[in-house]
């Protein structure tokens, strides 16, 4: 095989920024994968350049030239941006691969901009398009492997690229780290449900704390596992065996029901700062929050002493709710999320508008047989832009006051100086403080209540939403090519676009083709 030059780019945002959150967080949003396939290609014996774009690079510029294939890593969000970014790479004469949530999530999509999307990505996969590395135009082709992959090169495997990554955080240096894929909960909004719960070498995460603790003073470990501590005890005694108390921070997402009293008091002696429970719902899920068939107010006390509890253990908690589910109507749940900021001060309420990502969770199909799904630009899909999945129970204006008005009562200034009150420790306490005050508490407001009028003034607003229409408002065109800067002139003809249903109609055309088939084997 000749040897390639070869260019990776995980794009951590969708767009150039000058934000100052942007410029302390995002080299800490890193991706795993982006570093594991630079060395896979490496290992192949390939020259490989890896790129994390924080919004702060210029892109184009910095990684311009020669490049015989170029990867690119995109949450759907980032999508544009990357599609545009193929664009201008194929015109220099590169072959381009697409990975990450957008690939696995939009994959019909993909194809049209990129020679190769890939799904579950392991090191076969991999080998397959560098051992190709061909043209696949108009059309690229999809990969992907049966299953995610047996294991994964650890840190101490990955650590140029960590550190490199790491050289654009000033302040916060979060190492990302993964001991587990998939989850054996089966929350049918989520891209896990169906992806088996595996846990990843036990050895292997030794072996890289261990060498963390010799490369970083005090290492701060953001676990990317989807739901940390499925198989708990195995995990932390893993920690515990090489990592003396108080020598390395943790953050980790986890579901509530992993969250009982023993196991808090394990995390707390065993350095863990941050968590992340998805409650999600008042009515819904009380498996995954372990309130079993308690609903409404009753599971607002239970949840809201659970999270209390929790923070007598653990600093920084970041309670995640989905926002517009179809079991949600009325005023209520967003009445109930109100009691819980009251009852539960110290926590961050994280806020998800419901969103369908393409072909990610079982449910998405239902909402499109339903023609629930509106075809927002991939650009605002990052569960606060747009909601893509019309409510069921509400119209849009309706949705959007409750919205306004939750985000309003949760970023008041008397909740935000309860936060800060209700906080002994000072880094959480300011965290919480900046989130507040910046893009992600008065930024959404502003940008809610413009929507808000929006649906109220423009005339092109409303017929879209109500699915009369699928020509997108010019609100979002501008936004978009705004957000874009100087890259949106390589964003190619279509691009804002997609079909909304995809995901249906290809599993229609595999029911279809399998059709034949099968009354062959009836008959
Ligand atoms: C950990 C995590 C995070 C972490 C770390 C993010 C990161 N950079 O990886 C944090 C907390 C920062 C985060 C933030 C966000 N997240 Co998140 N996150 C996850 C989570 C729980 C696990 C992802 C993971 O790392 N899995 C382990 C890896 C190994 O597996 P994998 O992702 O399946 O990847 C496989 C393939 O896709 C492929 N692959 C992956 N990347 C790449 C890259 C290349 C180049 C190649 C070739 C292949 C490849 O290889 C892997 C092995 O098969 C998923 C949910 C889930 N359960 O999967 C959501 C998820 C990915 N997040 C999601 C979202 C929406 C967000 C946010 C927008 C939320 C928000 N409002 O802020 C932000 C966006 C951040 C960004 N970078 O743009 C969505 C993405 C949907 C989409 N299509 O975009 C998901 C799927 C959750 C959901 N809602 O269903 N997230
Ligand atoms: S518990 Fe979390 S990771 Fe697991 S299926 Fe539910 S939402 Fe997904």
């Amino acid at each position: 095989m000749r040897k390639l030059r070869i260019a990776i780019i995980d794009l951590v945002t969708k767009g150039p920024t000058k934000a100052l959150y942007a410029r302390v967080m995002h080299a800490n949003l890193a991706s795993i994968m982006p570093q594991v396939v630079a060395l896979w290609c490496e290992e192949e014996g390939h020259d490989v350049t890896l790129e994390c774009y924080t919004g702060f690079e210029n892109i184009t510029e910095d990684l311009s030239s020669g490049y015989d294939l170029v990867f690119i890593g995109a949450f759907s969000q980032a999508a544009q941006m990357a599609y545009a970014l193929s664009n201008f790479y194929r015109s220099q004469g590169a072959i381009t691969v697409l990975g990450g949530p957008h690939a696995r999530c939009y994959p019909q999509d993909a194809v049209k901009y990129f020679d190769y999307v890939l799904g579950f990505t392991d090191k076969d996969i991999i080998r397959d398009v560098l051992l190709d590395c061909a043209q696949h135009r108009p059309e690229g082709v999809y990969l992907a492997a049966k299953q995610q992959p047996r294991a994964l090169p650890g840190v101490r495997a990955r650590w140029k690229y960590i550190e490199a990554t790491l050289q654009k955080a000033p302040l916060i240096k979060i190492v990302p780290m993964l001991g587990s894929l998939g989850c054996p909960y089966t929350c049918s909004f989520c891209i896990d449900s169906i992806v088996p719960y595996q846990q990843l070498d036990m050895d292997v995460l030794k072996e890289d704390l261990q060498f963390l603790m010799k490369k970083l003073k005090r290492p701060r470990v953001g676990w990317h596992d989807p739901n940390f501590g499925v198989r708990f005890d195995e995990q932390i005694d893993a920690i515990e065996e090489v990592v003396p108390p108080g020598s390395i921070d943790f953050i980790a997402e986890s579901s509530l029901s992993l969250l009982a009293e023993p196991h808090l008091k394990r995390l707390k002696r065993n350095g863990f700062k941050a968590i992340l429970p998805g409650i999600e719902s008042w009515y819904d899920l009380g498996n995954k929050s372990g309130t079993g068939k308690n609903s409404g107010m009753d599971k607002v006390r239970q949840v809201s002493e659970h999270i209390n509890l929790i923070m007598e253990y653990i600093p920084y908690v970041q309670a995640n709710f989905v926002l517009g589910l179809d079991v949600d109507s009325g005023d209520e749940p967003f009445e109930l999320t109100k009691r819980f900021v009251d009852m539960s001060p110290a926590a961050f309420p994280g806020y998800s508008q419901l969103s369908a990502f393409g072909q990610a969770a079982p449910l998405n199909l239902e909402y499109q047989k339903a023609d629930r799904v509106l075809p927002f630009p991939f650009h605002f899909l990052n569960n606060n832009h747009a909601m893509n999945v019309r409510p069921k129970n509400y119209d849009w204006p309706e949705f959007y006051d409750h919205l306004i008005d939750l985000t309003e009562y949760t970023f008041s200034w008397r909740a935000i100086y309860n936060r800060f009150k209700a906080m002994e420790a000072l880094i959480p306490r300011w965290m919480n403080f900046v989130r507040a005050v910046s893009s992600e508490g008065f930024g959404r407001i502003k940008y809610y209540k413009e929507i808000r009028r929006r649906l109220d003034d423009d005339p092109e607003f409303r017929p879209f939403f109500e699915q009369e229409t699928t020509k997108l408002p010019e609100f979002y065109v501008n936004r978009i090519k705004n957000d874009l800067g100087p890259l949106s002139a390589w964003l190619p003809d279509g691009a804002l676009y997609h079909d909304q249903h995809a995901y249906l109609k290809s599993e229609q055309a595999k029911a279809a083709k399998a059709e034949p088939a099968a009354s062959v084997a009836r008959a």
